[in-house]
C-alpha cells in the first residue's frame, strides 16, 4: 500500500473554521484507492510550516504529499499548477508580513505541481463537482507550502508526485464569515478522495 502525507491548515485572518483541518482530520487512517491516507494540520506561520513540513516527509517518507488550503471566495475545486519562490503577503497568525522576499534563496523561480492535476479536475467534473486548474496559488501559505515540498523533492531526487489543491469555503465557514461562497463539507470531502482516487490511478 502505498502512502499519502495529506496536510491541511489551520484558521487564518478572517477565516475562523479551516474546513480543510477537518477533511485531513476525516480521512486520516483511512484508505482511499491504492493510498493509505496520513494527515497532518500545519501552521499558517511563514516562519514555521516549511520546518513543520519537512519535518513530517523525513518522519513519514510518503510516496506522495498532497496539501489542502482554503481559498476564501473560489467557488469551485482549484488543482494548482505552479508554485513560485515568492513570499509575501497579509499577516500570518503570528502577524508576519513578509513583502517580495525569496523562499528558497537557491530554489528555481517556480516548480509545477506533480500531480495529476487535468486528470483530477476530469474527473470532479464527471463527478458533478465544479473544478478547474488554477494558474497561481497566491504568494501566501499556500504557495510557500507547495513551494518547499516541490523544492525538497527535486533537491533530493524523489519520485514523489507533490501538489497543492485549494478549495471553496464549506457552508460552516460561509455563515461565520458572510461573505463568500461555499459548499457542503460533505461534497468538499467527496471532491478531495476523488482527487486521492486519480492519484492512485495514475
Ligand atoms: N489558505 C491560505 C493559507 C492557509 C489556507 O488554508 C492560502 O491560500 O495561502
Amino acid at each position: 500500500m502505498k502512502r499519502l502525507l495529506l496536510t491541511g491548515f489551520e484558521p487564518f485572518l478572517s477565516f475562523t473554521v479551516n474546513p480543510t483541518m477537518k477533511i485531513v482530520e476525516e480521512l486520516d487512517g483511512t484508505t482511499i484507492g491504492s493510498y493509505e491516507v496520513m494527515s497532518r494540520v500545519l501552521s499558517v506561520d511563514f516562519a514555521k510550516s516549511g520546518a513543520q513540513l519537512i519535518r513530517h516527509l523525513e518522519e513519514l517518507k510518503p510516496d506522495a504529499v498532497m496539501s489542502l488550503g482554503l481559498a476564501g471566495g473560489r467557488y469551485k475545486i482549484t488543482p494548482e499548477r505552479i508554485a513560485i519562490n515568492v513570499k509575501d503577503g497579509a499577516a500570518d497568525n503570528q502577524g508576519h508580513t513578509p513583502l517580495d522576499e525569496t523562499i528558497q534563496q537557491d530554489g528555481e523561480p517556480g516548480y509545477f505541481s506533480t500531480l495529476p492535476i487535468r486528470s483530477m479536475v476530469d474527473e470532479l467534473i464527471k463527478e458533478g463537482l465544479p473544478a478547474t486548474i488554477s494558474n497561481t496559488a497566491g504568494t501566501y501559505l499556500c504557495n510557500n507550502v507547495m513551494y518547499e515540498v516541490l523544492h525538497y523533492a527535486k533537491m533530493n531526487n524523489l519520485d514523489m508526485p507533490s501538489g497543492f489543491i485549494h478549495i471553496p469555503a464549506s457552508h460552516e465557514l460561509a455563515i461565520q464569515h458572510g461573505k463568500i461562497p461555499s459548499w457542503s463539507h460533505a461534497d468538499l470531502k467527496r471532491g478531495i478522495k476523488i482527487c486521492i482516487e486519480v492519484l492512485g490511478n495514475k
